[in-house]
């Protein structure tokens, strides 16, 4: 059973709704993209009509019911559309050892169909990651309101869970970008998070950390991830490692290094091309243990691939095991994009931290604090967010491939 779930390596990725169908339609244009089957799956028979996917990546769920007219932001009827559909799915999944599950929250379609996946996911013995959104502050409370029911629902029965608020996606925009354009870079950095997990758990050579490990730490119940990826290339210098690993950790859906410190578990990889340098490579990744607590379970990959060419990715997904009940005031403080962390700003850069060999001294990680901000509510539902350190709204990446 274990030597069968070790062989079968798909990795299947489901768009669900409008921003589901969306972020997978842009997962198909990236180079970096091809080792994952994709999906779109929708109530919208419009949406799907207009993606790029080609037809058998398409799945219009509930057409009897729906009509391929949407589920209108109703949430019950999303959850009803995806059990209906939970025989067709289960065999779309039937080849997949790890199911990544993605979409915006605060509609009807994903909002109410995530947990369902979930279940189907339980059901077949396939580990289950949700990468999600959660809706911007202007949308309005009822969205956000409908969004975080969602997230209680999905708590339960999902194994990894990051949900990333739009708000923090679009710091780095100018108010005047249009809203369609400003979807496209959700979806480009969603797109990018994905490709960054799906290294992380496809990792297979130099050096190898074990499926079961990682199926181990993902299986848990109630883990809360966050996620950082960095990625640099030789026009931005000799040492692309390095400059990986900052942008990394200045990754804004990560949440500042005080992620990794509190993490139970970080998995960490680096893929680049076939030039990548194995000693590099081992000094860049024993490097994250000055980043982690003692106990941290860290779990280490790389991976070399054609397309990376002279390009390297790091990623790091930190998870914290939640011991604690879920209540509505903890859903909002697991809003892990958002929560307040102060400490960043004064984190210090690794020139500065690891000398140019990145054989380095301690990190000052005792020294961090989060200050006054450290009893304060973390999200604000309507205002800007000014809480967001300053280096944090910057360091956004785009990817345009
Ligand atoms: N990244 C991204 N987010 C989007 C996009 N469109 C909408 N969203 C976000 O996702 C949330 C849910 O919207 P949809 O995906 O359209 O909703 P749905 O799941 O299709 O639900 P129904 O349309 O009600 O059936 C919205 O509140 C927005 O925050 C998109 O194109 N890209
Ligand atoms: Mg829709």
């Amino acid at each position: 059973m274990e030597q069968e779930t070790e062989n079968k390596k798909i990795i299947t990725v489901i768009g669900l709704g409008g921003a589901g169908v969306n972020i997978v339609s842009r997962l198909a244009d990236s180079p970096y993209a091809t080792h994952l089957k994709l999906l779109a799956v929708d109530t919208d028979s419009d949406i799907l009509d207009n993606s790029p996917l080609k037809d058998e990546q398409k799945f219009l769920a509930d057409s009897k019911w729906r009509q391929g007219k949407g589920c209108g932001g109703n949430v019950i009827e999303g959850q009803r559309s995806i059990s209906r559909e939970r025989a067709n799915i289960e065999d779309l999944l039937a080849d997949s050892s790890l199911l990544i599950i993605t979409g915006g929250l605060g509609g009807g379609t994903a909002t109410g169909g995530v947990a369902a996946c979930a279940g189907i996911a339980k059901k077949l013995n396939i580990a289950s990651i949700f990468i999600i959104t959660m809706p911007f502050s202007l949308e309005g409370h009822s969205k956000r309101r409908i969004a975080e029911n969602g997230i209680k629902e999905l708590l339960p029965v999902a194994d990894v869970l990051l949900y990333l608020p739009n708000d923090l996606l679009f710091t780095n925009l100018s108010g005047d970008t249009p809203v369609d354009e400003a979807f496209k870079m959700a979806d480009n950095e969603l797109a990018r998070t994905i490709i960054g997990v799906s290294e992380i758990i496809s990792h297979k050579n130099l050096l190898a950390a074990s499926l079961t490990d990682i199926k181990e730490a993902l299986n848990q119940q109630k883990s809360f991830a966050s996620i950082g990826v960095g990625i640099a290339n030789s026009s931005d210098g000799l040492n692309r490692n390095h400059i990986a690993l900052q942008r990394m950790l200045d990754s804004p859906l990560l949440g500042g290094m005080e992620k990794l410190k509190e993490a139970d578990t970080v998995i960490v990889s680096l893929t680049g091309g076939k030039d990548l340098k194995i000693d590099e490579t081992k000094k860049t990744l024993e490097s994250f243990e000055k980043f982690v607590s003692p106990e941290c379970n860290l779990i280490i990959g790389a991976n070399t691939a054609e397309n990376y060419k002279d390009q390297v990715q790091i990623s790091a997904i930190a998870i914290k095991f939640d011991k604690t009940l879920i209540t509505p005031e903890a859903t909002q403080h697991m809003n892990f994009g958002i929560e307040k962390s102060p400490v960043q700003e004064e984190k210090p850069k690794l020139d500065s931290l690891f000398g140019s060999e990145l054989e380095q001294a301690e990190l000052p990680l005792q020294n961090i604090s989060r200050g006054i901000f450290l009893n304060t509510s973390p999200i604000s539902h309507q205002g800007e967010d000014l809480d967001i350190p300053t280096f944090q709204r910057k360091s956004i990446v785009i990817d345009k491939g």
